[in-house]
């Protein structure tokens, strides 16, 4: 894949970059996507699973679907698009990382300005009186623990349908987006908002928008540039076009 010289272009001239990453970003490193075709909602419905009634209603099933993905998480490691990530932060004066994953991969990797719209996977906190639990045993238990000041049912810390997204963090990304040069779009299929109205957003103030993604999506029309293909192997080829500059 050759990158364009508009874009080395603008990148190099950029003050301010925004990224958006999805689960395409973490798949190289070994976890499943959502709506790809080995992905989790393959087996899994997202309404049975990713939301607040579902928890309620089956708190074992829910509770061991993200002990999996814990479970999936603390095996793998960084990979070389997360890496490119924390050269391409070093490179910009103004860089923001959003985030929809919760995988804590990018902090993993050492980006440092990260925003995580979806919540955090390894943070836990109970329902009923919100005290945050981070030290779970990751033991297979089916049932999800119990919170030890007030017993109540803990469930991850993750933004589920229907739930707000974490206080200001929106609103923060949602100002990276408006002043950003260059606006990065990798390994999401945009359709879960408001995150992916962030792209939209860049679009609509004349920032350069470029998606990389291993397949189209209905924002690859809209955009400057949609390059097809794996963000493990281009975003380091971008990189080092930058270095050559
Ligand atoms: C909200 C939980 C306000 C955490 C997730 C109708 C129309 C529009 C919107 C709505 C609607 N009805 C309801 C809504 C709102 C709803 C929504 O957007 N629904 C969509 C699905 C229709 N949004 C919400 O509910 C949000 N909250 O709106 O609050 C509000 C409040 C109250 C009442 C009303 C409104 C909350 C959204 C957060 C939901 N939580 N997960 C977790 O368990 O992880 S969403 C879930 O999808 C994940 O969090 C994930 O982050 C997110 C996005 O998925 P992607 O990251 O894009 O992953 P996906 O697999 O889809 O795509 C990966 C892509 O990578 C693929 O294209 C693949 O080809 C590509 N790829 C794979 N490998 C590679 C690659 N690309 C490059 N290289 C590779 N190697
Ligand atoms: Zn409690």
């Amino acid at each position: 894949m050759t990158i364009s010289a508009t874009l080395i272009a603008r990148l190099s001239n950029a003050q301010s970059v925004c990224v958006l990453t999805g689960a395409g970003v973490s798949a190289e490193s070994g976890v499943p996507t959502f709506r790809g075709a080995d992905g989790l909602w393959s087996k899994f419905k997202p309404e049975e699973l990713a939301n607040f009634n579902a928890f309620i209603r089956n708190p074992a099933l829910v509770w061991e679907w993200y002990s999996y993905r814990k479970k999936v998480i603390k095996e793998v490691q960084p990979n070389p698009a997360h890496y490119a990530l924390v050269e391409l932060e070093q490179r910009i004066p103004n860089f923001t990382l959003v985030t929809q994953n919760v995988d804590g991969l990018h902090r993993r990797a050492g980006s440092k300005h990260i925003l995580e719209l979806h919540g955090n996977i390894e943070r836990s906190y109970c329902i009923d009186c919100s005290a945050f639990a981070n030290d779970i045993v990751l033991d297979e238990s089916k049932e999800p623990p119990h919170c030890k000041h007030c017993g109540g049912l803990l469930r991850p810390d993750v933004v589920w349908f229907g739930e707000m997204l974490p206080e200001g963090v929106f609103e923060q990304a949602l100002g990276a987006a408006r002043r950003c040069d260059v606006f990065l779009c990798l390994g999401t299929s945009a359709v879960v908002y408001p995150a992916a109205s962030l792209p939209l957003e860049a679009l609509e103030q004349g920032a350069y928008v470029v998606e990389i993604n291993q397949e189209y999506t209905d924002l690859s029309s809209r955009v400057q540039e949609a390059m097809l293909g794996k963000v493990g192997i281009i975003l380091p080829q971008l990189i080092q076009a930058l270095q050559h500059q």
